[in-house]
């Protein structure tokens, strides 16, 4: 029964050493030496190159080291295999914090006063919009969204979201699918994204959605605040949108290509705040111990819970 670890872009050693510790009497290898295929029952993924897990006849999981799993699942060559993600407390705290944080910083205008601050300018505004003024619209109310949303509606702004199902949020005002999504938008003065990536998200975050958003708001423009996924949005489009005061600023923490390439026009844009995907990290030996626990509670008869729906790709 032994474990794959099948990362890129990651270190590998630290997590091959994580697991091991956990389970010291089984073989956890990589995709970088030869072993049985046959011996393996679980892999733990985080970026494996498509096609490396084809071939593992019992296997019994593949785990996710990140909440997204859209990673794992667009393998044209994924195994029939469960595909769980993680979902832990301490990442959602942490991705509360990210949203409120920015959505403050927008309705504070702290990039333009760190622009002021930068060029020794002191102006200052007197009337400024209140929280309860600007309305925040929550694209994805999974376990991010929700909790983002209660957040929120803590600081005082008035609090919509959207999803698939509707699914309801206390003192949130929810809307569901394609039919709710324009009375959703004609509403939300900060958009904040927290969708999977799917085949019916991919791009989503277009010019067209943009000028859907509340033209009308307090803060004198829409703000875009992305955390989810880079395949999400369309960065031509945010850049025009920016250009022609469709939306006034944004804060991105995912992109279409990670690292942000050095010569994206977003790293130097005055109304853009960037941050390096980190809006929400969990500590690795919280998500060993939590792919441990489900691998031992499988092994004892029981369920594996925060299965990913393979229909809906999340
Ligand atoms: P969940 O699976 O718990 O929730 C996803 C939400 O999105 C659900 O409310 C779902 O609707 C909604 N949704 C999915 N597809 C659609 C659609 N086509 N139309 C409308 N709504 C849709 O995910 P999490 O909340 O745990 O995480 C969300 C994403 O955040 C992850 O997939 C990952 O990409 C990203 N993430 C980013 C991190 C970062 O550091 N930047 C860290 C962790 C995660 P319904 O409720 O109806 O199912
Ligand atoms: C992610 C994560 O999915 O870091 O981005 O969990």
């Amino acid at each position: 029964m032994s474990i794959l670890v099948a990362i890129e872009g990651w270190d590998v050693a630290s997590w091959v050493e994580r697991f091991q510790g956990l389970f010291p009497e089984r073989k956890v290898v990589t995709l970088d030496e030869p072993f049985d295929r046959r011996e393996v029952h679980y892999v733990v993924s985080w970026k494996h190159p498509h096609g490396a897990l084809s071939g593992l006849p019992n296997l019994a999981a593949v785990f996710s080291l990140g909440a997204g799993v859209d990673h794992i699942v667009s393998d044209p060559r994924l195994p029939d295999a469960p595909v769980v993600r993680v979902v832990d407390e301490d990442l959602t705290t942490r991705m509360s914090e990210y949203v409120v944080l920015h959505a403050l910083a927008h309705l504070r205008q702290l990039p333009r006063y760190l622009a002021q601050q930068r060029a020794g300018t002191w102006e200052d505004d007197r009337v400024q919009p209140a929280a309860r003024d600007v309305r925040v619209g929550v694209m994805g109310l999974g376990e991010l969204g929700r909790d983002a949303a209660a957040k929120l509606l803590v600081m005082g702004f008035p609090v919509a979201g959207w999803s698939r199902s509707g699914r309801a949020v206390d003192g949130v005002e929810t809307f569901a699918g394609e039919a709710g999504l324009d009375a959703f938008l004609a509403r939300t003065d900060i958009l904040v994204v927290l969708l999977p990536l799917t085949d019916a998200t991919r791009g989503i975050l277009n010019l067209d959605l943009f000028g859907k958003l509340a033209q009308d708001g307090a803060l004198g423009g829409p703000v875009l605040i992305n955390a989810g996924r880079g395949g999400l949005q369309v960065e031509g489009d945010i850049l025009a949108a920016l250009e022609s005061g469709v939306l006034k600023s944004a804060s991105l923490d995912v992109f279409e290509t990670e690292p942000l390439p050095a010569d994206s026009p977003l790293w130097a844009h005055p109304r853009v705040i960037v941050t390096p995907h980190n809006a929400a990290m969990s500590h690795p030996d919280t998500i060993s111990r939590l792919i441990a626990d489900q691998i031992r509670r499988v092994e004892a008869g029981g369920a594996l819970t925060n299965v990913v729906d393979p229909g809906a790709g999340y």
